[in-house]
């Protein structure tokens, strides 16, 4: 009898109670595969992390770091692999980018990948497997750092999964940046798109031209309901507004996202939304008009920049070697929307330019103008994207074309055989309402609950085969005409960030709102822990 109890006793202390069930697993977004074996892994103070490369290193310190924050102790990171409880990273070359596998045994856990990016992405879904409590930034106690032993295949459905901040309407600061790229890595969400340019700020410094941004990058603070900066950015004098990055803070930003496994594209937009650079050189439109800075939306905006003028081109080239400089990524996004021509079709320098290049009407000249940047930005190595209008007048020979209105622009350019990121405004723009609009803080308009943006598909039926090849992706818009704060950043973009992850990621045959609905409150608790201020009635509102 005695020996029995012993015997009990000792079984009973050396493995973890806790037996897991599919019900217990909310990894978002959805794995390709996943089979749940019996017995765990436990994380103590003993667990090692083998790394053999500085981004394997990188992302194993982070990790590590949450164990020292929320259970008190960390784990260790290594080069020689221990005979038990470790974590170990195995490269294959016969894996898809970004895609890897995840083995948890009760003696260790291996992550299998080709890539940086795969490496990541199974150390987040382990992150996912653990307790919300790991999210903490206080001391848990009471609290068993145990997974179940399971295998996972995984690999994204689509190459591009963007979010897009607009950081010119208003402007956030490099460390809410930072966050953003944190949790934009937990979603396995691969591109940050940084609009930097706009009516209401020019966002980057340009050596070059440094009235950009001692002019362009600030205006008179205004008492708007909603343009009012209520979070004023080292305000130069009292009443003005902005805010800008220099060169090295973006440099920072570019690696600290490459340490996510996250890609940056700049956008600077042309030949429209470009007011605060004309508040700075207004030589650059068609009648050297002196403009402010606009407070507000004011809209339309006639004043853009001239096609006509040898100079504006000469000025964007000189602006986009320093764009190029700072940014490895291979896109350089110019914009292209929303261009109010009317100053172009009584310019004397446009219509020259019309008569010399033989164009019929203010789209061809458009046209023209993007051609014109497009051939200098393939001439560095880099190829464009531009907002849909850019079919307008004929799209440039390779560029990347952005579908936001609707899916329209999308469809016709991958006829055209040029690649496409959809972001149409019915399910991936997160300055919508995500609720009811008397229980919402005030926002731009429509109507874009969670379980919409859950709806979203980069591939529509109108496609063949061939055509839905060229959908890169997907990406969700976040503007901020409306958005002051980082909080109210946060409400916007969680959890429909959620949603979108999943579309972008996961098979279409797993895509289930209940199933997805049901795994939402556990990356609730997550948020809460990371002090995300997400949405949280959102889920309960459905399209
Ligand atoms: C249209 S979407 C714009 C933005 C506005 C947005 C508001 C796009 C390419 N242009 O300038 O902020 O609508 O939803």
């Amino acid at each position: 009898g005695l020996l029995l109890l012993v015997l009990i006793v000792s079984i009973m202390s050396c493995t973890k109670t806790k037996v897991f069930t599919e019900s217990d697993i909310h990894i978002i977004p959805k794995p390709v595969e996943l089979q749940l074996q019996k017995g765990v892994f436990e994380f103590t103070k003993n667990t090692q992390i083998v790394a053999t490369n500085s981004f394997q290193e990188k992302i194993a310190k982070q990790f590590s770091e949450k164990f020292d924050t929320a259970a008190g102790f960390n784990l260790q990171i290594v080069k020689e692999t221990p005979d038990k409880n470790f974590i170990q990273f195995l490269t294959n070359s016969a894996f898809a980018s970004e895609a890897y596998e995840l083995s948890v045994t009760n003696t260790k856990i291996t992550i299998t990948a080709n890539e940086n990016a795969g490496f990541l992405y199974g150390l987040e879904t382990v992150r996912q497997l653990l307790p919300e409590a790991i999210e903490s930034s206080t001391l848990v106690t009471n609290q068993d750092w145990v997974i179940p032993n399971l295998e996972v295949k995984d690999q994204p459905r689509f190459q591009y999964r963007g979010l897009h901040l607009d950081v010119s309407r208003h402007f956030f600061k490099k460390d809410y940046i930072k966050k953003t790229i944190d949790r934009l890595a937990m979603h396995k969400m691969n591109v940050l798109h940084l609009h930097l340019v706009d009516d209401q700020g020019w966002r980057i410094e340009i050596k070059k031209y440094p009235k950009l941004t001692e002019v362009g990058a600030w205006r008179v603070d205004q008492e708007d309901k909603h343009w009012n900066a209520r979070e004023t950015s080292d305000p130069k004098e009292k009443g003005t507004y902005g805010g800008f990055y220099t060169q090295e803070e973006l440099k920072e930003l570019v690696a600290y996202a490459a340490s996510k496994s996250i890609e940056i594209i700049p956008e600077i937009e042309m030949p429209a939304h470009v007011t605060s650079a004309l508040a700075a050189y207004p030589e650059l439109g068609c009648f050297n008009k002196q403009v402010a800075v606009p407070s507000g939306g004011v809209w339309p905006i006639t004043d853009i920049y001239c096609a006509g003028k040898e100079s504006t081109f000469e000025f964007l080239e000189n602006v986009l070697l320093e764009v190029i400089d700072i940014f490895p990524s291979k896109y350089i996004h110019i914009g292209g929307d929303e261009a109010t021509k009317t100053n172009w079709k009584v310019c004397p320098h446009c219509k020259k330019r019309m008569k010399t290049e033989g164009l019929d009407d203010v789209e061809e000249l458009q046209s023209y103008f993007v051609k014109r940047m497009e051939k200098f930005i393939n001439s560095k190595g880099k190829k464009l994207i531009g907002w849909d209008e850019i079919l307008e007048g004929g799209l440039a020979p390779e560029a990347t074309v952005m579908s936001w209105r609707g899916v329209k622009g999308g469809v016709e350019a991958a006829k055209q055989g040029h690649d496409v990121i959809m972001t149409p405004g019915t399910h991936c723009y997160f300055d919508h309402y995500q609720g009811p609009q008397n229980e919402e803080p005030l926002a731009i308009g429509g109507f874009t609950p969670v379980s919409k943006v859950y709806q979203f598909d980069p591939v529509v039926e109108e496609m063949t085969h061939e055509e839905a090849k060229h959908v890169l992706g997907g990406q969700a818009n976040l503007w901020s005409e409306y958005i002051t704060t980082e909080q109210h950043s946060e409400y916007m973009i969680f959890p429909r960030l959620a949603a979108l992850s999943e579309t972008l990621w996961s098979p279409k045959e797993l895509r289930n709102w209940k199933d997805f609905s049901l795994r939402l409150p556990s990356l609730f608790k997550r948020y809460e822990n990371l002090n995300i201020n997400y949405a949280k009635s959102a889920y309960l509102v459905t399209a």
